[in-house]
């Protein structure tokens, strides 16, 4: 199989799950750093829509990041997500979930960053914050029945706690014991995956 590249950025929460996920299945592939907020060429001629991550091969260019997965996982024959069909959907759905936790994360963080400060939408960042903190409550339920062996969604998940971590420490670990735990037991059990986290770089 030709081999494969993926474009990213460092803060990226989607990129580093599209990082995380193919070192997860023991593929290897070259990455190549990318600003989108300067949409380079490079990234334009591989995705119109000027998002990262972009994974690239001989044939074509792959995304979004849920689209990777799905990719990455036909080529591992299921492994990613799992044997059977009930293991399968409930990666599928972690990794779902964590998706749009940080689809929330990131409009919040641009409502911020992008508008001149008498123009941000409180209302807007509560709407966001209440998307997030209704599915953290679920995931602080949910997290101590997920099977020890790991999934593509778990993957998603850890992914989605570090971008917590990176915009938003200390606003949401109050009251969240379970996922803190489940969070040191995914570094203990995979350090070798946590060098592609989202960080500033
Ligand atoms: N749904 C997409 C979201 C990707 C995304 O929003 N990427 C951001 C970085 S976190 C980006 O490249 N933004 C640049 C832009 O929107 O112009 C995915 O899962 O890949």
């Amino acid at each position: 199989m030709a081999r494969l590249k993926i474009l990213y950025s460092p803060t990226s929460p989607f990129a580093a799950k599209a990082r995380m996920i193919a070192a997860f299945g023991g593929f290897s592939f070259d990455q190549v750093m990318i600003d989108p907020s300067v949409q380079p060429s490079e990234l334009l001629e591989v995705n119109p829509l000027g998002k990262v991550p972009v994974l690239v091969n001989d044939e074509d260019a792959v995304f979004d990041s849920r689209l990777i997965t799905t990719y990455l996982d036909e080529l591992s024959v299921g492994a990613l997500h799992g044997d059977s069909p009930v293991e399968r959907f409930v990666s599928q759905k972690l990794e779902a979930l964590s998706d749009g936790v940080c689809d929330c994360l990131l409009a919040h963080v641009m409502e911020r960053r992008l508008r001149e400060p008498e123009q941000i939408s409180q209302s807007l960042l509560d709407r966001y914050w209440g998307k997030v903190s209704r599915s953290l409550s679920l995931l602080e339920d949910t997290v101590p029945g997920l099977p020890r062996k790991m999934s593509a969604g778990q993957v998603a998940l850890r992914c989605m706690l570090a971008y917590l971590d990176l915009r938003f420490s200390g606003e949401w670990e109050q009251g969240k014991p379970e996922l803190l735990r489940w969070q040191k037991q995914f570094d203990a059990d995979r350090p070798d995956l946590l060098n592609y986290l989202p960080r500033q770089s």
